[in-house]
């Protein structure tokens, strides 16, 4: 039987994302349907009415949300071109780095980058604590999960396309050669990688699109008196 895959996802969705890669890299192939978020369809409604967000994987009928879950359920599925290690203790490292992504460095990142002044500072040094974690994670490797991309590198894949969008539009600067050079070395070499880079939004479309969350999210500037 030909099997059904679909994925609800955005064209900029970071989340999403994670899942095109984990399909791509088993090559699987599948029928994306992006969303409009200000307008959900029913469908999306019907398949996740827990949080009502992309990602949605739906495979032969059946759906599975949250990104880090469909990107262990893909692996599960499609045995080839592994993404999570063998080994018990190192999946579990796996685990644990991927979350730490999603718990501390994303929020983290995005408070730097909607943010001012005394909370944009505490915010840059909780950011640079969070990245230093994962710049030794980097050590003696190309990518985290060594030579081959895994599940950490899905999982923060997207901050090789994301942060030159944010310092370009914050005008500052937050992964520099000089202060995360294993990091930085590791967003050119997964952002390299062709399966990868055909899939990032374009820069051209993610400015404006920043350009307006970022105005959306910052306090209103008062005029002195
Ligand atoms: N933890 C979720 C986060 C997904 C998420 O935040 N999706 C956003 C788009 S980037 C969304 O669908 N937002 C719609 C909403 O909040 O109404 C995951 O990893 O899949």
């Amino acid at each position: 039987m030909a099997e059904e895959v679909k994925l609800f996802k955005t064209w900029s969705s970071p989340y999403g994302l994670r899942a095109v890669w984990a399909l791509k890299l088993k090559g699987i192939e599948y029928e994306a349907i992006d969303e409009d978020l200000a307008n959900k369809s029913s469908q999306l409604l019907q398949y996740n009415p827990v949080h009502k967000k992309i990602p949605v994987l739906v495979h032969n009928g059946k759906p599975i949300a949250e990104s880090l879950v469909i990107v262990e359920y893909i692996d599960e599925t499609w045995k080839q071109n592994p993404i999570l290690p063998q080994d018990p203790y190192e999946r579990a490292m796996a685990r644990f780095w991927a979350k730490f992504g999603d718990d501390k460095v994303l929020p983290s990142i995005w408070g730097w980058f909607t943010k001012q002044g005394k909370e944009q500072e505490e915010l840059l040094q909780q950011a640079t604590e969070n990245l230093k974690f994962l710049e030794q994670q980097l050590e003696g490797k190309v990518f985290f999960g060594g030579e081959k991309i895994g599940l950490v590198d899905i999982a923060l894949g997207f901050l090789a396309n994301l942060i030159c969008i944010l310092e370009e539009v914050s005008g500052l600067e937050l992964i520099t050669k000089e202060k995360f050079p294993l990091l930085f070395g590791w967003m050119q070499n997964f952002a390299a990688i062709p399966m990868i880079k055909e899939t990032f939004p374009p820069h051209e479309k993610m400015i404006p699109k920043y350009v307006a969350l970022r105005e959306k999210y910052l306090p209103p500037v008062v005029p002195p008196k």
